[in-house]
């Protein structure tokens, strides 16, 4: 039996105190639903202190960050309202560990959405989409981690920053999108690199989701995964994505 209480305790003491620990399961063998029992009992500690649920994030959706991290399988994490880093706003570098950003695209949905879906009724859940970015932190000592160990360690998250909301009925499975750091373009990449269509990732969320007994709820936000590999970050740059079509989005990371 793992103690699912104690190693939640330490990953989220760990993502509170901005410090790093040991993997929890170097050897990759805990089985996967143990991994997410204790990636729920870490949040819902943060969740008892205040924090409120916002959505979903989802992991290795596109070959890039399968790739970049060496784990082929689609994960996914919690989102809590205190993630969000506002849009054009600065968050604080030492909140972080070993912070990377990411270029992704997020949604917001008008209503509920679980279980097994096709890519239309997905889509008609949606109320917008936007340019996103997620800073990702493992908790882990130099960001390493088997499967279950990211699993558990809520899938790398730790912030998010969400563009202009736009038009859903736009055509976005294809967008050219550029990640910059301080204005030079970092990485260069599509939101078709998201499983071929950013909306299948929405689809496995509502999966997945319903599968771990917590549906997706209206107004909540999912984010659809890592378009290009992540750039580690440093204090005092400013990281934007500018998503063709749509909108721009950034934040500072402060000092
Ligand atoms: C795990 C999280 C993966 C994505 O967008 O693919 C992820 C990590 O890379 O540390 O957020
Ligand atoms: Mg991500």
């Amino acid at each position: 039996m793992i103690q699912v209480d104690e190693l939640a305790e330490r990953l989220d003491s760990a993502a509170r105190a901005s410090r790093e620990v040991t993997q929890i399961d170097p050897e990759g063998k805990m089985p996967l639903e143990d991994a997410y029992a204790i990636q729920r009992a870490s949040i819902q500690r943060r969740i008892s202190r205040g924090a409120r649920r916002a959505g979903v994030k989802m992991g290795f959706t596109s070959r890039a960050k399968m790739v970049q991290m060496g784990i082929g399988d689609v994960i996914w994490g919690r989102l809590t309202d205190d993630m969000l880093i506002e849009e054009g706003m600065a968050t604080s570098f030492a909140r972080f560990v070993h912070p990377r950003a990411e270029p992704e695209i997020a949604f917001v949905l008008k209503k509920p959405l679980s279980g097994h879906v096709t890519a239309a009724e997905a889509l008609a859940s949606v109320e917008a989409v936007a340019p996103a970015l997620e800073v990702i932190d493992s908790r882990y000592q130099d960001f390493k981690f088997t499967l279950p160990d990211v699993i558990a360690d809520n899938a790398s998250s730790s912030g998010f920053v969400v563009g202009p909301w736009c038009n859903p009925r736009d055509d976005f499975s294809n967008l050219g999108l550029t990640m910059s750091i301080d204005g030079r373009v970092v990485q260069v990449g599509s939101t078709a690199a998201i499983l071929g269509h950013p909306l299948r990732s929405l689809v496995a969320a509502a999966r997945l989701s319903e599968a771990a007994g917590e549906p997706l709820q209206a107004g909540w936000v999912v984010m659809a995964g890592g378009a290009t590999p992540a750039e580690w970050l440093k204090p005092g740059q400013y990281i934007s994505i500018e998503m063709e079509r749509l909108s721009v989005a950034g934040f500072h990371m402060q000092a």
